[in-house]
């Protein structure tokens, strides 16, 4: 594909930048559109949670993506932003988080970043919303376990300098998502990155709770859990690191 042209949308306050750029995705806006905020009054998390960060504290951005790939692979979208993220940080200050399956960066059990990926269908394909916030002054909300990067660091980071290179790592792994090959190896670079393989964890489903070792991901991104000898794939749940088992984390 030829490289990604970045077209930036800055706002000082707004409800949720995944909320803005879904509408566009909706008109059709081509990939490559991206909003960032430094205030958002509803910021939102999955299930109707709540994405909480004092102004000017984050980077709160998300990104339209138009990758050649099926609804199922949607979480190798997520991986694909995820490990860019990740990799800014890592070349920015040198704080290298894990990812939690499906879309947390932690440090140690502390969360540093979440993601929001949102499908919109129809028009000119798929279309994905990648919402990320990455704690980066402050620490996010008391009653949760959290972490910034001036915490783990020292360091300060203003949003826009991460997100700069966080479309520069972007702009690396993103071709990979239309191909079979390149997805094969975002697979393979999400699968050295979670801290989730080697768990022992409680996935918390709508239909019930299960508990199981996750052994792998599939080519699609998909989490694969040893519940007491059978394998079972996973595609959405909430994950809950219960204890180590064994090998853990790359
Ligand atoms: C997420 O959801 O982690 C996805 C967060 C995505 C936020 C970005 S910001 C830019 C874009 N625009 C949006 O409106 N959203 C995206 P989830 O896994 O459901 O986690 C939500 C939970 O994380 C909350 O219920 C809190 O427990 C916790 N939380 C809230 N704010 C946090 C923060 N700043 N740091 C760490 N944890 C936080």
């Amino acid at each position: 594909m030829a490289s990604i042209i970045w077209r930036v949308e800055h706002f000082g306050e707004i409800d949720s930048t995944n909320t803005w750029l879904v509408a566009r995705a909706k008109e059709d806006a081509p990939e490559g559109l991206v909003a960032y905020a430094d205030f958002q009054s509803a910021g939102r998390g999955r299930l109707d949670r709540q994405w909480e960060s004092p102004a000017g504290a984050s980077l709160l951005c998300s990104i339209l993506l138009r990758p050649h790939v099926e609804p199922d692979d949607l979480q190798l979208v997520v991986a694909c932003v995820a490990l860019s993220a990740r990799a800014a940080l890592v070349r920015l200050c040198g704080v290298r988080p894990m990812l939690k399956w499906p879309n947390d960066l932690v440090v140690g059990d502390a969360k540093i970043a979440g993601l929001l990926a949102e499908i919109v269908t129809g028009g000119d394909g798929l279309a994905v919303v990648g919402g990320i916030g990455v704690n980066l002054t402050n620490g996010g909300p008391p009653d949760v376990l959290a972490t910034s990067v001036l915490e783990q660091s020292g360091v300060t980071i203003t949003p826009v300098a991460l997100l700069d290179i966080l479309l520069d790592e972007l702009e690396i792994r993103r071709p990979k998502l239309d191909t079979v090959e390149g997805r094969a190896e975002l697979r393979d670079e999400y699968h050295r990155a979670l801290a989730t393989i080697g768990q022992l964890v409680r996935v918390e489903l709508l239909q019930g709770a299960v508990n199981g070792v996750a052994t792998s991901v599939d080519g699609s991104g998909r989490l694969v859990l040893d519940v007491d000898g059978a394998m079972m794939t996973l595609s959405a749940g909430d994950v809950v690191h219960v204890r180590s088992h064994g090998g853990g984390a790359a």
